[in-house]
């Protein structure tokens, strides 16, 4: 039986993070051959059944939309942390978008803005909701930012469309970010 939620986690590894390690030829949006991750699936023992079909499931089943197939390619719409910079496509954002993060995370963003830190854009939520479960990863009250993105848009901050749920940014200046009435 395929666990895969831990395939998945797998994946999302070997796609943002780590392509070489699995001998990935990846393009400029991320995208790497179906058969090249399978190849490099199946040398180890626990994935050495894993499909194409196996992994359709793992992302119908997945709560989030992390990765795409399409023309035989797969991809993670984000996270990446690796050198060479992913292109993502530019779009207008919604008027607001949220971002969830730790409490002692607070001054530094107050002073320099959210910054990619260890990944290769800043990533936002557009909803509430998710803003939380993603600053739970960090803290166990996080904070939600508001950030007027109408507003970082008009002033020529460009925004990136990851999926439904997540848009991305190089940075949000501070100016943009509000921390209370959430
Ligand atoms: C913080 C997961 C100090 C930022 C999630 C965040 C998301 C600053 C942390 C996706 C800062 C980076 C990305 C500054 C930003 N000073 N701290 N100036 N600017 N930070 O994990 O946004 O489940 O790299 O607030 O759900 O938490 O894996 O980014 O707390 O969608 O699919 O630096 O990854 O998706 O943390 O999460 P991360 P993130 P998956």
């Amino acid at each position: 039986m395929i666990n895969y939620t831990e395939l998945s986690k797998e994946i999302s590894y070997a796609l943002r993070h780590a392509p070489w390690e699995y001998e990935l030829e990846m393009d400029e949006e991320g995208y790497v051959p179906v058969e090249q991750l399978l190849d490099a699936l199946h040398k180890e023992e626990k994935w050495s059944n894993v499909s194409e079909n196996d992994l359709v499931i793992m992302i119908q089943k997945s709560e989030k939309k992390r990765h795409e197939i399409f023309n035989g390619k797969i991809k993670a719409h984000y996270g990446h942390s690796i050198p060479m910079k992913i292109a993502k496509e530019e779009k207008v954002p919604p008027e607001v978008l949220y971002h969830g993060t730790a409490r002692r995370f607070l001054n530094s963003i107050k002073e320099k803005g959210l910054l990619p830190k260890g990944r290769q854009y800043v990533h936002l939520s557009q909803d509430v909701e998710t803003a939380h479960s993603v600053g739970m990863r960090h803290d166990r009250k996080p904070c939600i930012l508001k950030i007027d993105a109408k507003l970082a848009w008009e002033d020529g901050i460009i925004f990136y469309y990851g999926n439904e749920k997540v848009w991305l940014a190089d940075e949000i200046p501070s100016k943009y970010i509000m921390v209370d009435d959430i």
